[in-house]
C-alpha cells in the first residue's frame, strides 16, 4: 500500500490544474491571440505566451494534426507549471518530413519498384537511414532497409583486426578490421562500386552488443571485407560465432517491403508489399539530425518544475548523430563526405546503446509528468530523465523504438521517478542492444511498476551501471508487477529479464513475470545480477522459458532470491558463475521446475551461498517425474548444501498452459512458500488499454544458422590483437598472451604465453577455442616451445555441466604427462609438434591418438589412449590453462595451430 501513497503524493505535486490556456494548431498563426478560434501555429509562441502570463499555471492545448518540428522544442525553468495537452493519437509532434513524388518502374524481372528523387537539404541530398510507410488511417510502418540475408544472419569464417605488435590498449584510436565470409556469401560486394559501398553498412551482433561499419572494399584475393574503426573491445570482440548482415547495398534490395538509399543516383527506392498502391501510400523520413523532439532543461540550482505532456503522439526521429558516432573512426573523407553534414556513418558498440539520445529529454527538472502519450517510429530512446526528481511517466505506449524505452539517471542523482503502467513494445529496431527501461548510476527511490515490456533483442530492465565492487549507487529502486517477455529472440547474448549491476542497497525486484528470453550462444537469463551486484532482493517473481538459467548471478554480494517460481530454462536452472570469498547469494523458498538439463550450472555448487527451503522438481512434458541432477550430484549430496529443501512435485495447476498457480496440497506450502498472484503483473486500467497490451504480436525469431563446426589453421602471421585469435584469451588484461617475433616455429611470428604472479585466477593466463564439433574425426595439431619451468594443461572438453574431458595432458618440468603413459621427456627451448586424432560423436571409441614430432625429426606415436571421461562425445572446447603456482616468471610459445575435422 505504501506504493499508492507515494503515487498520490506525486500526482499532487505535478501540475494538472488549468490556469491560463492557449491553443496551437498546425494551421494557426503566431500573430493570433492563441485562442481556440484563433490558435497559434507554433509551440514556441505558446511557450512564450505562457512565460509572459501572470497566471500561476498554464495549459497549452495542441489540436489534432501534425505539428512538424525542424528542431527540438526547448523548455526550461521559466516554463514551470505548464501542461501541454493534445487530443489523443492524432495530435502528432513529428520529427519527420514526407517524401513525395514517387514513381513506378519495373526492373528486368518485372518486379514493381517505386522510386523518388531525393530532395535537397542545404544543397545536398537529404540523408536518412529510416523510412516509414503510412497508409490512410494506419500509422507508420518501419520499412526494411535493404538487407542480406533477408531473414536472419551470416556468420563469418574469420574476423581479424590490424593492431601492430606492441601496441598497448587505448593507444590506438582506429584500426583495420576484416571479416572473412563463408564461401561466396558476400560475392556481391566484389561487384559493388566503391562510391556505392560507402552508403552500405555491415552490422555485426557480438554477444550483447552491435557494431555498424561502412565496408571500405572487398579484398578478393584474401576474401575479406575491409573495414576500419575503433579497436574492438577486448572483453567483447567480434568472433567467428558472431552474427552479421549487410545493409543498404543494391544487391540486398530484393524483397517486397525493402527500401534502398541510392546515394549514387540521388534516389530512394522501395519495393511495395502485395496490395500496396502508390496512390494511397505515403512515406515519411526523419529530418536529418533531429533525434530529439522535446528538451526540458532547467538549471541544477533552479529546476524546471511541474511541466506536463499528455495525450500527444511523438513520432519520426533520426539516429544517429554523426558527431556522436564518427569520433575516432578516422575514415577517408571520400567515404564519409563532409562530417559537418548528415551522411553515412558507423557505430561502435556501447552496452545498452548508452550513447543514444531520447525523444523527450529531461534534465534538472522536478514534478514532470508524461501521461497518455504515444512515442513511436523513433530512432533512439523514447524518454530520458536525469538529475531530476518526482516525475511520473504513466499510461504511455512506446512502440517501434530504434533503441529503447525509458532511461533514468546517468547525470547527477535521479530519484522518485515513477514509471507506471506503460506499454513498451518493439525496441532495438535500429540498435538491437537497447533496453526497455534503464536505471543508471545514482538513481534512488525510483519505481518501475506495471509495465508491459516485450519484443526486444536485449535486456528488459537494466538497473545499476557500475561493474564490480566499486560502490555504485542504484539504491532503493523498486521494480514490481512488470510483465517482461520475448527478449533476445536468439540474436544477442548475456541479457536478463532484469539485469543488475553494482551496489543496489534496498533495491527490490518483485512480483514480476518474465518469460521467453532466448539468447544466441549463451545467457538469456530471467533474473540476472551481473558484476558486483550487492544487496539486491528478488522475490515473488515468476520466470519461465529462458536460456541458461531462470536465475544467474555472475558475481555479487549479499543478494537474495526468495519465493520465486522458476520454470523451464535450458540447459540449467540456477547458475552462479564466480566463486568468491563472501556470501554471494541467499536462495530460499524458491520453486524450481524443469524438463531439460541440470538443476544447477556453472559454479553454483562451489560458490559461497545460503540455499535453503527450496523445492526442486524435474518432469517431462507430460508431467512424469525425471531423475533430478545437480551438476552430477545426487539430490542427497546436493541437499546437504541446501538444508530444508526437497525434491517434490510442486503441483502446478497446468504447466502445459503456463498456469503456475499451486494446488492446495502443494508441498511448497509446507516449506513456507507464499503464493502470489501473477495475473497482477502488467498494465491495468480500462479494457482498451489492457487489450492493447494483449494485442502484442509474438515475434517470429529470425533464422540463425547453427553454430558451424569450427576450423582453424593459424600460424599467427596475420597481425591480430588479443583476444581476436579464433579463440579467446584471458590474462587479466596484462597483455600476457601476445604475438612475438622471437624464434617462431614458422613464418615470422608465433604466440607467447607468459605467466605472471598474482593473477585473479590460478588458471590464468589461458587460451581456448570453441570448435563445436559433434561428429567425425577430429584432428588438432600445434607446436609448443616450453621454457625452463613452464607448465600447462591441455584439455578437450564438451559443453555439459560439469564438463567432460576427452584427451588431456599436462606439461610439467620438462615432461609431458599423459594418463596411461610413462612421462615423455621433453626438451626445453625447442619446438615440439603435437598432433591429436580422435573420433567423436557416434563414432567415438573412447580413445585417442597422440603423435609427437621433435625438433630433430624424431617421431613418437601413442595409440589407444583413454579419454579422461570415458563418455566424452562432443568437442566444444579446446584450450591451454596455466598450472604454474610459483612466482617464477616463465613463458611458453605456440605456433601453427590447427583444428580440423573429417566428417
Ligand atoms: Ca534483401
Ligand atoms: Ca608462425
Amino acid at each position: 500500500m505504501k506504493r499508492y501513497t507515494l503515487l498520490i503524493l506525486f500526482l499532487l505535486s505535478s501540475s494538472l490544474c488549468y490556469g491560463a490556456e492557449w491553443f496551437v494548431a498546425p494551421s494557426g498563426n503566431d500573430n493570433n491571440p492563441g485562442t481556440q478560434i484563433q490558435p497559434f501555429a507554433t509551440l514556441e509562441r505558446a511557450r512564450d505566451a505562457a512565460r509572459a502570463s501572470t497566471d500561476a499555471t498554464n495549459t497549452v492545448r495542441l489540436t489534432t494534426g501534425v505539428h512538424e518540428r525542424t528542431e527540438p522544442f526547448v523548455l526550461d525553468e521559466r516554463d514551470s507549471n505548464t501542461l501541454y495537452i493534445g487530443e489523443g493519437p492524432n495530435t502528432i509532434i513529428s520529427g519527420g518530413r514526407s517524401l513525395d513524388g514517387w514513381k513506378k518502374e519495373s526492373n528486368d524481372t518485372g518486379d514493381e519498384i517505386w522510386y523518388v528523387d531525393l530532395p535537397k537539404e542545404d544543397g545536398r541530398d537529404l540523408y536518412f537511414e529510416q523510412l516509414f510507410v503510412v497508409h490512410p488511417g494506419i500509422g507508420g510502418r518501419r520499412a526494411i532497409r535493404a538487407r542480406t540475408p533477408n531473414n536472419g544472419f551470416f556468420r563469418p569464417q574469420d574476423v581479424q583486426q590490424e593492431i601492430p605488435i606492441g601496441t598497448q590498449r587505448g593507444q590506438q584510436n582506429t584500426t583495420g578490421q576484416f571479416l572473412m565470409p563463408q564461401k561466396g556469401e558476400l560475392d556481391f560486394l566484389k561487384d559493388t562500386p566503391q562510391e556505392e559501398l560507402r552508403f552500405g553498412q555491415i552490422v555485426v551482433h557480438h554477444s550483447w552488443d552491435t557494431t555498424r561499419r561502412i565496408p571500405l572494399g572487398y579484398d578478393a584475393e584474401r576474401d575479406l571485407v575491409i573495414m576500419k574503426g575503433e579497436p574492438m573491445k577486448p572483453w567483447n570482440p567480434w568472433r567467428v560465432n558472431s552474427l552479421y548482415y549487410v545493409e543498404n547495398i543494391r544487391a540486398a534490395f530484393d524483397e517486397p517491403g525493402e527500401w534502398f538509399y541510392d546515394g549514387v543516383n540521388s534516389r530512394a527506392l522501395y519495393r511495395p508489399l502485395p496490395g500496396e498502391r502508390i496512390e494511397d501510400t505515403k512515406f515519411i523520413v526523419p529530418r536529418s539530425g533531429l533525434n530529439q523532439l522535446i528538451i526540458v532543461k532547467g538549471k541544477p540550482e533552479q529546476r524546471a518544475t511541474s511541466i506536463g505532456f499528455a495525450k500527444i503522439k511523438f513520432a519520426y526521429t533520426d539516429s544517429p548523430r554523426r558527431e556522436q558516432v564518427m569520433r575516432g573512426a578516422e575514415l577517408d573523407p571520400a567515404v564519409t563526405g563532409d562530417l559537418r553534414y548528415p551522411g553515412p556513418g558507423q557505430i561502435d558498440p556501447v552496452q545498452a546503446v548508452f550513447w543514444a539520445d531520447a525523444v523527450i529529454d529531461i534534465e534538472n527538472a522536478e514534478g514532470m509528468g508524461i501521461y497518455d502519450c504515444e512515442i513511436t517510429n523513433i530512432g533512439e530512446y523514447a524518454i530520458w530523465i536525469k538529475n531530476s526528481e518526482k516525475c511520473r511517466i504513466e499510461r504511455n505506449a512506446l512502440t517501434d523504438l530504434g533503441a529503447g524505452g525509458i532511461r533514468i539517471g546517468g547525470v547527477g542523482t535521479t530519484k522518485l521517478i515513477v514509471v507506471n503502467n506503460n506499454i513498451i513494445h518493439r525496441g532495438g529496431r535500429l540498435h538491437a542492444s537497447a533496453v526497455a527501461v534503464w536505471l543508471g548510476q545514482n538513481t534512488e527511490d525510483n519505481w518501475v511498476t506495471h509495465n508491459d515490456i516485450g519484443d526486444f533483442y536485449y535486456t528488459g530492465i537494466s538497473a545499476g551501471w557500475v561493474w564490480g565492487y566499486q560502490g555504485g549507487r542504484a539504491w532503493r529502486n523498486v521494480m514490481e508487477f512488470n510483465r517482461i517477455h520475448d527478449l533476445g529472440q536468439g540474436i544477442l547474448a548475456d541479457m536478463g529479464g532484469i539485469y543488475t549491476l553494482g551496489n543496489s542497497e534496498g533495491s527490490v525486484f518483485r512480483n514480476n513475470v518474465i518469460f521467453n528470453v532466448k539468447s544466441y550462444s549463451y545467457g538469456g537469463w530471467g533474473l540476472y545480477p551481473d558484476e558486483g551486484t550487492e544487496d539486491f532482493l528478488m522475490e515473488n517473481n515468476l520466470v519461465y522459458n529462458t536460456t541458461d538459467g531462470s536465475f544467474h548471478q555472475h558475481y555479487g554480494r549479499n543478494n537474495t532470491a526468495r519465493n520465486n517460481i522458476l520454470v523451464n530454462s535450458t540447459p540449467h536452472q540456477v547458475a552462479i558463475t564466480r566463486v568468491e570469498d563472501h556470501l554471494s547469494i541467499k536462495f530460499e523458498n524458491n520453486i524450481v521446475y524443469w524438463t531439460e538439463g541440470s538443476a544447477i550450472g556453472y559454479q553454483t555448487d562451489n560458490a559461497r551461498t545460503e540455499f535453503r527451503n527450496n523445492l526442486w522438481w524435474k518432469a517431462d512434458a507430460e508431467g512424469n517425474a525425471l531423475p533430478v541432477d545437480f551438476k552430477g550430484r545426487t539430490p542427497e549430496e546436493w541437499l546437504a548444501k541446501d538444508p530444508g529443501s526437497i525434491v517434490a512435485d510442486p503441483l502446478f495447476v497446468d504447466v502445459k498452459n503456463n498456469d503456475f498457480r499451486l494446488r492446495e496440497n502443494s508441498p511448497a506450502l509446507q516449506l513456507g512458500f507464499v503464493p502470489f498472484d501473477f495475473s497482477k503483473a502488467g498494465v491495468y486500467g480500462d479494457e482498451a488499454w489492457i487489450q492493447r497490451a494483449k494485442d502484442f504480436v509474438t515475434p517470429v525469431h529470425p533464422h540463425v544458422p547453427p553454430v558451424a563446426p569450427f576450423w582453424v589453421s593459424d600460424g599467427f602471421e596475420t597481425p591480430r590483437n588479443d583476444p581476436i585469435w579464433k579463440g579467446t584469451a584471458s590474462d587479466d588484461g596484462q597483455n600476457l598472451i601476445r604475438l612475438t617475433k622471437e624464434h617462431p616455429a614458422s613464418g615470422e611470428q608465433c604466440l607467447e604465453i607468459v605467466y605472471a604472479p598474482d593473477l585473479s585466477r590460478p588458471w590464468q593466463p589461458h587460451l581456448y577455442y570453441s570448435p563445436n564439433h559433434t561428429q567425425g574425426l577430429v584432428r588438432v595439431a600445434f607446436s609448443l616451445r616450453m621454457q625452463e619451468n613452464a607448465e600447462l594443461d591441455m584439455e578437450m572438453r564438451d559443453n555439459s555441466g560439469p564438463y567432460k574431458v576427452g584427451p588431456r595432458f599436462r606439461i610439467t618440468k620438462g615432461r609431458t604427462l599423459v594418463a596411461g603413459l610413462e612421462p615423455i621427456e621433453y626438451p626445453v627451448n625447442e619446438w615440439v609438434r603435437y598432433e591429436i586424432l580422435t573420433h567423436i560423436g557416434e563414432q567415438s571409441t573412447g580413445e585417442w591418438t597422440l603423435r609427437l614430432t621433435f625438433a630433430d625429426g624424431t617421431k613418437k606415436e601413442f595409440e589407444g589412449l583413454k579419454f579422461h571421461h570415458a563418455d566424452w562425445r562432443t568437442f566444444h572446447w579446446f584450450g591451454f590453462s596455466n598450472v604454474v603456482r610459483t612466482t617464477d616468471k616463465t613463458t611458453y610459445f605456440l605456433d601453427d595451430m590447427e583444428i580440423g575435422n573429417e566428417l
